[in-house]
């Protein structure tokens, strides 16, 4: 099977090309190094050194096909396609932060032409040319937001006034980040509506972690954001851990998230890739654990003393966001153990690693502190 990752050179998109050549599936990738330019853009980088792609793909002697280019380029899409041949295209090639979407109008436009777009381009580009490639999209959990009822699988059966219909479940994200998300899943819907499309969308939780097996077999790490922009909170407070920085946690820390570390983010994007729904549109949600984020807090604290003895500092700092700080959460995870998904790594597996590998760029780590701090502002 051949596989065209859009968005190889990210945090998921790498790892999950060498776990597919590593398996023996043919790889394709396309990239335009957005994510690295943007973090250089809000005075960043990876907190662990990462090689450039070419680099990378030297190392695995060329084996991924690889396109340089923006996929919110229509013609580039079309290119790509027609030259790759894929069986399935993976779409992790989109804006990824939200607070970079709550920066300015800018960011904000920024953010949604090219996340809408590129998900129109590969719409149209798999409608022309060839309808059987089973497009697996990259949607988020917070697209659903944090209502008070349970949170199912895309669609909720609904009674009205007597009459009943399987609905879309009402989409309340919280940033412009996960608005463009949520046009994408209306988009891929319409699609497989009128055109019969293969579609998997897969509302992914917080991805947190620094290896998968393939990235200790081939010693090529993944990048790891750690900046109030584009780091996420466990990657964050990890590293804020490994220079004695007080872990910042937004607000009361009771907002409740989903989470799975990245080896389970790669092992379920193969094992959509192994199952592609015939002519249908199929929503995952991806994801482990929920936690509360004071939990996640409390555990790299606790960790970290009994690995290194010594005390974390908790900082309940203000919160920079507009979001619910008590409420219900209950999502739940079906489609994915279906198709046959069972946790690889847990929360206390993982964080002890991360430490390890984190410490190990405790240099890189300090030189970032001056971005560490939360300054990004959803009011
Ligand atoms: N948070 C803190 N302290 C920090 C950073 C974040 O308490 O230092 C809190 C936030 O307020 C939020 C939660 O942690 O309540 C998650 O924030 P995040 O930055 O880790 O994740 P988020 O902005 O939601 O976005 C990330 C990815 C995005 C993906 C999404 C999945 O950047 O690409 O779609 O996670 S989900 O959160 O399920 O929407």
């Amino acid at each position: 099977m051949k596989v065209l990752i859009l968005g190889i050179d990210g945090y998921i998109g790498f790892p999950l090309a060498l776990r597919l050549l590593d398996r023996g599936y043919e790889v394709a990738g396309a990239d335009n190094f957005y994510t690295r330019n943007r973090v250089r853009k809000v005075g960043s980088k990876s907190a662990i050194k990462i090689n450039s792609f070419s680099t990378r793909n030297k190392k695995l002697n060329n084996a991924i096909q690889f396109y340089r280019g923006d996929v919110s380029n229509s013609k580039f899409v079309y290119d790509i396609i027609r030259d790759s041949k894929p069986d399935a295209i993976v779409h992790l090639a989109e804006q990824r932060s939200a607070p970079y979407s709550m920066i300015s109008l800018k960011t904000a436009i920024e953010t949604l032409d090219k996340n809408i777009e590129s998900t129109m381009n590969i719409i149209y580009a798999v409608k022309d040319l060839n309808k059987d490639i089973h497009i697996v999209k990259l949607g988020s959990m917070g697209e659903y937001g944090t209502p008070n009822i349970d949170i199912p699988e895309g669609f909720l059966n609904v009674s009205y006034n007597g009459r009943s219909d399987n609905l879309p479940f009402p989409r309340m994200g919280q940033s412009w980040y996960h608005l463009s998300k949520i046009f994408d899943t209306y988009s891929l819907m319409l699609a497989e509506r009128i055109w019969n499309m293969n579609v998997s969308d897969v509302m992914q939780g917080v991805v947190y972690g620094t290896r998968t097996p393939e990235i200790s077999k081939y010693k090529l790490f993944t990048r790891f954001d750690i900046d109030q922009v584009y780091g996420t909170v466990l990657n964050r407070f990890i590293s804020q851990a490994v220079i004695g920085y007080p872990l910042t946690v937004y607000g009361k820390g009771n907002q409740k998230r989903a989470f799975l570390s990245l080896e389970d983010s790669v092992e379920c994007l193969n094992l959509i890739i192994d199952h592609p729904p015939e002519r249908e549109y199929r929503v995952y949600n991806q994801f482990d654990e929920y936690y509360p984020l004071n939990y996640l807090a409390e555990t790299v604290k606790n960790q970290y003393k009994s690995l290194y003895n010594r005390d974390i500092g908790i900082d309940h700092v203000q919160n920079p966001r507009v979001e619910m700080e008590d409420h219900y959460y209950n999502p739940v995870n079906e489609n994915l153990r279906k198709i046959g998904y069972k946790r690889q790594r847990s929360l206390d597996d993982e964080v002890p690693v991360m430490i390890r590998d984190v410490r190990r760029n405790m240099n890189t780590v300090y030189s970032l502190k001056n971005v560490i701090k939360p300054a990004t502002n959803w009011r």
